[in-house]
């Protein structure tokens, strides 16, 4: 019909959505008493991190306060901090592993 010519829901279509799901930052945080040895066996163990990696980073956070170990889906991401509190409060180390949104 010619009516259609006028049709302006034409004209307010929406854009597809094709959202990524958010991805999360793991941080491992400084403190004064969990031996440097085993922060790099946890970063080895549970980030998949070869021996100098693994170094790098533990002494990133010591000398900064805190690093980003790894970016990862929110399941993955829990998953990880978990492990790491985990096996850290098993040896009785006050080590903290933490995640955030990544912006
Ligand atoms: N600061 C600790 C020490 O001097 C080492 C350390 C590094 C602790 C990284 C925690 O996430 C950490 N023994």
């Amino acid at each position: 019909r010619s009516d259609d010519d006028n049709d302006t829901s034409l004209l307010t279509a929406t854009k597809p959505k094709t959202k990524r799901p958010p991805l999360y930052k793991v941080l491992l945080l400084n403190d004064d008493f969990t031996p440097m040895e085993f922060v790099v066996h946890v970063l080895e163990r549970f980030f998949g991190l070869n021996h100098a990696q693994a170094f790098e980073i533990m002494l990133t956070v010591h000398k900064k306060g805190l690093a980003v170990v790894g970016v990862f889906s929110h399941e993955i991401a829990e998953t990880k901090v978990a492990q790491v509190m985990d096996f850290a409060r098993r040896h009785q180390h006050p080590l903290q592993c933490t995640m955030e949104k990544e912006e």
